[in-house]
């Protein structure tokens, strides 16, 4: 078996931890990597300032060979802070308004691809297998095959594709198009994500599907598909039974006081959805008077990228948000919403999962939406609580025990939480039943062999 060599913007080494600790894609990289032996590279997280970052910091666990590199200052500020993630994250999350084009930025993403591409050249054996991961690294392929390699490279975006109309506002997309067809396959989350890629290569002639998920684009025939992303469903539900007892769950218990719990879960980001939400809790109550004082919703919301300003300004924004519906709908003692800007460990996180009647997951768009499936693994068989989630989230092309809705639409999702907080147990479990099952079966091991194979095949 050929070498797999993984290439992304973040790497997880591993720590003392344990599996459950570093999260499903991490482990089911890791476990990939360790079958076949291999060398996972990217960017360390840190920055070099204005010197250039020294040679890879090569790590060795058991066959598996961790590549770490510095980036310089003005490579984080313009090609992750900058190109990355306010200008391909907006367009592929729907949001032209949010994107900020500049040509320092774009210039620094193609020019940190080239970088990778050197760096990692030296590592490569010709028979090793590439697996290049998200949206930072779209035209690494490109500098791989410009410098001569011939290896299989696929790609796996983790966020959506848009359709045509939206990307082309992007002034450099067919360069972006050009990046993508350099690949032998290419892994979205979904269908319609692979069907919008297939419409922005036909609109402007730049290639063309020969049959189903076979494309010819800028001289170069390869593959795409939908592969969409999966948990570590056993592991991850063994886990929720234990944290039940964990010290911190035990307490949120008590707190609740026998009131029902919503949970949500994001990291602060404005694709998921949370002010819309906050809004839709809101007219739950005053929609059902009955309701007051008898749930909390629980919104954990890590804060992320606070470096770019679109982020931090949502910070203040969601702050505000839950401390003025407190205001308008709490009473003495009861507080409505409990607002958490920190992440939390992911023992107490399953454990408070599997504590919620109601699994809150609204994104305005989504790749695919983990939250959505570890809420559902967490549940208690007996017991299960009911999933609200937005049909705008690769998650809900599966979930189809859900109660799927417009996460724009405020009194849909209002309604959602009063079906989910009334649901009657018979139905919850026949639900829920139905969503374990896929997952079970689908989970991201199943998604890794399965990407691999297809890569593999010629
Ligand atoms: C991208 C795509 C796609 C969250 N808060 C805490 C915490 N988390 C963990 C969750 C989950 C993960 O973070 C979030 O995953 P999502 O899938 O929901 O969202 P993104 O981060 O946007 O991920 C997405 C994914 O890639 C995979 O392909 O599904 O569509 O956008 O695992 O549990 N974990 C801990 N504490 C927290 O406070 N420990």
């Amino acid at each position: 078996m050929s070498r797999l060599i993984i290439v992304s913007n973040r790497v997880s080494v591993p720590d003392n931890k344990g599996a459950a600790a570093a999260g499903g894609l991490a482990v089911a990289l890791q476990a990939a990597l360790a079958e076949r032996g291999g060398v996972w590279m990217g960017w360390s997280g840190k920055s070099s300032g204005d010197i250039e970052p020294e040679p890879l910091v090569l790590t060795q666990d058991g066959n598996i060979t961790y590549a770490l590199t510095d980036l310089t200052q003005t490579d984080v500020e313009e090609y992750y802070q900058g190109f990355a993630n306010r200008v391909l994250w907006p367009i592929c999350h729907y949001r032209l308004d949010l994107a900020e084009y500049g040509r320092k930025e774009m210039a620094s993403y193609f020019r940190v691809n080239r970088f990778f591409a050197h760096r990692l050249a030296p590592l490569l054996e010709p028979e090793d297998t590439i697996w290049v991961h998200d949206y930072h690294l779209i035209p690494l392929a490109a500098e791989l095959r410009e410098m001569g390699f011939k290896n299989r490279i696929g790609f796996f975006l983790h966020i959506p594709w848009p359709p045509a109309d939206v990307l082309f506002t992007m002034p450099v997309h067919e360069e972006i198009m050009r990046g993508l067809s350099s690949y032998d396959l290419l892994g979205f989350q979904t269908k319609y994500d692979l069907e919008n890629f297939a419409g922005c290569l036909k609109r402007e002639g730049m290639g063309v599907e020969n049959s189903p998920g076979h494309f010819s684009a800028h001289g170069h025939n390869f593959r795409g598909g939908a592969y969409s992303i999966g948990i570590e469903t056993a592991a991850f539900a063994a886990f929720a039974r234990k944290a039940a007892a964990h010290s911190v769950v035990r307490k949120a218990r008590q707190s609740i006081e026998g009131r029902d719990l919503i949970i949500g879960v994001d990291r602060l980001d404005y694709s998921k959805g949370i002010t819309q939400r906050i809004d839709a809790f809101e007219r739950f109550i005053t929609n059902n008077p009955a309701h007051q004082r008898r749930v909390t919703y629980l919104q954990i919301t890590p804060k992320s990228r606070s470096e770019v300003p679109e982020y931090e300004a949502m910070q203040h924004a969601v702050a505000e948000q839950a401390g003025r519906v407190n205001g308008a709908i709490g009473t003495v003692d009861w507080v409505p919403i409990r607002y958490i800007n920190r992440s939390i460990s992911r023992p107490v996180l399953a454990g408070l999962y599997r504590l919620a009647k109601v699994g809150l997951v609204t994104p305005l768009r989504d790749g695919m939406n983990l939250v959505a499936k570890e809420y559902v693994a967490a549940q208690d068989p007996d017991d299960p609580g009911v999933l609200v989630l937005s049909r705008f989230a690769g998650a809900a092309r599966e979930l189809k025990g859900a109660l799927l809705v417009n996460p724009y639409d405020v009194d849909d999702t209002a309604n959602a939480l009063t079906r989910g907080i009334n649901m009657p147990l018979e139905e919850r479990r026949e639900r829920w039943r139905g969503m374990m099952d896929h997952l079970l079966e689908n989970d991201v091991s199943r998604w890794c062999d399965v990407f691999l194979a297809d890569l593999r095949a010629e």
